[in-house]
């Protein structure tokens, strides 16, 4: 493994070098506020640390000098970053974030009339074709966009109707209401808290493991194991090996529902247990069936089913149904960054009554998760599409 410290203003500057210089498969390993190390600077401004690894065997972009110092002594002294996911968004921000998406929004105006031509919208008042049209736009269901928009209509003056601000604000409130999030992070006294991601192929279970278990590791200083039950497909288990090796998290691999409870038992110590999966597709029962097994001899508190927002909305809602055997209780959605039509995430929660645990945004580890909140999500399924 090799090692390197990068410096930047911001944790997302200090990241973007590390990721220039060691290539994207770089492992953030810990990352700290320093103060300035301009000397020449007397403001006390802070700088972000990273400390950042490489896999021997995967080669850098550029040229690097390294340092094989241990990480381990390292790793357990992180400080919380500039942005992590456990910071709430700053007090304010929802209300400027609520005036863009209202000048967003303000611009559809003058599409309204050619959209009414094809679209048999009742007589609305403008401001709420413009909210109809704008949801229809972000690929949200036809009846789901007319009931809120109708209930509106129904519980607003008609003065208030005429203030794009108040109608936007309903809007996202009554959205807000059709979700429910559960992003709990506390940990139970006494024994490890087991944490099982489920599937279908291919929708970021893995990556998604490894975002979670090094933000634990590191900014909540969290004892954290991983398990992976590699009982379908040989070699599946190399990717979560090599992070694991990286990040110098205790992996297990198990290869029977037997080993399973074996491994549970074994990381007493522990204050979380991350399970993977590897991904089955949901037409293939048996498999599932076998996933079952493993599910009870795991006997996790959180069973998060993760999809990829990019599917089609038919197979998300026949995955969440036949995964329903496994019984999971979180949702957890990938891929929000790939694409435009977050409509989708309204359709599969009007369909899918299960609270929402985590969002992804990209392939970067750790950082592309955010902890799931109504009104971020209330806000991505409203706003208007940049092309
Ligand atoms: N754009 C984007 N890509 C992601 C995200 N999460 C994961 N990926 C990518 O999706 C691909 C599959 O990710 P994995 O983590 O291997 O998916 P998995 O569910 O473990 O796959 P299987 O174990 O084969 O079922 C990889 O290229 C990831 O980098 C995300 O939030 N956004
Ligand atoms: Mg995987």
């Amino acid at each position: 493994m090799m090692i390197k410290k990068f410096v930047a203003p911001t944790l997302k500057e200090a990241i973007a070098k590390t990721k220039k210089e060691l290539g994207s498969d770089a492992v953030i390993l810990k990352s700290t506020k320093v103060k300035s190390g301009n000397l020449l600077d007397f403001s006390g401004k802070e700088e972000i640390e990273v400390l950042a690894a490489i896999d021997k065997g995967a080669k850098p972009i550029t040229p690097y000098t390294t340092t094989h110092s241990p990480a381990v002594s390292t790793v357990s002294q992180a400080a919380v970053p500039e942005r992590s996911f456990y910071r709430p968004s700053a007090p304010g921000s929802n209300l400027m974030t609520l005036q863009a998406d209202m000048d967003e929004l303000k611009q559809s105006v003058a599409q309204v009339s050619s959209f009414l031509k094809y679209q048999s919208v009742p007589a609305f008042p403008q401001n709420l074709q413009i909210v109809m049209k704008q949801l229809l736009d972000n690929e949200v269901e036809e009846y789901l966009a007319r009931s809120l928009v109708e209930e509106i209509h129904n519980e607003l003056t008609q003065e208030q109707n005429r203030d794009l601000r108040i109608v936007l604000s309903v809007l996202l409130k009554k959205i807000g209401s059709m979700i429910t999030v559960n992003n709990e992070q506390r940990t139970i006294a006494g024994r490890p808290k087991v944490i099982m991601l489920v599937g279908p192929t291919g929708v970021g279970k893995t990556t998604t493991i490894a975002k979670l278990a090094t933000n634990q590791k590191l900014m909540n200083k969290k004892k954290v194991a991983l398990v992976s039950s590699d009982t379908f497909r040989i070699g599946a288990i190399d990717q979560l090996r090599t992070f694991a090796n990286i990040a110098e998290i205790p992996l297990t691999v198990v290869y029977t529902p037997e080993d399973m409870k074996k491994a549970v038992k074994n990381y007493h110590d522990m204050d979380i247990i991350y399970i993977d999966t590897t991904g089955r597709s949901q037409q293939d029962s048996q498999r599932l069936s076998e996933m079952q097994k493993l599910v009870l001899n795991a006997q996790p508190d959180e069973t998060h089913l993760v999809l990829s927002i990019t599917t089609r909305f038919g197979d998300l809602v026949d995955a969440a149904a036949k995964f329903s055997k496994l019984k999971y209780n979180r949702l957890l959605l990938t891929k929000i960054d790939e694409t435009t039509s977050l409509g989708m995430i309204l359709n599969l929660l009007s369909k899918v009554k299960k609270p929402v645990s985590y969002i992804t945004t990209g392939q970067n580890v750790p950082e592309d998760i955010e902890r799931a909140s109504r009104e971020k999500l209330a806000r991505m399924i409203v706003r208007r599409k940049s092309n």
